[in-house]
């Protein structure tokens, strides 16, 4: 089974007490689920306070193939605004 999961936005805390909620277990750093994986549907940055926190579980999940994790439109956002810094300096 697959659990959807979107709009983060920083909300660490949140993040873990929903996958707690839903019978993922923290282990070894990372969270993980016997029967199911997590398909995290992007925006895990802006507006929270704990947005370094929430990419470290993403990114803890799906390196340990326990989730998958799509890009948001705030990720998109923030990377074109990147981008357009750098190319504005050449
Ligand atoms: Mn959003």
């Amino acid at each position: 089974m697959i659990d959807f999961i979107g709009d983060i936005h920083g909300h660490a805390d949140k993040l873990k007490a929903l996958l707690t909620k839903l019978g993922y277990s923290n282990k070894k750093g990372s969270y993980s689920h016997l029967e199911r994986k997590a398909l995290f549907v992007g925006d895990y940055i802006d507006r929270g306070p704990k947005i370094r926190e929430t990419l470290a579980i993403v990114k803890s999940m799906v390196d340990c193939g326990n989730a998958i994790a799509l890009m948001g439109n705030h990720e998109y956002n923030a990377l074109c605004f990147h981008f357009q810094e750098t190319t504005a300096d050449i």
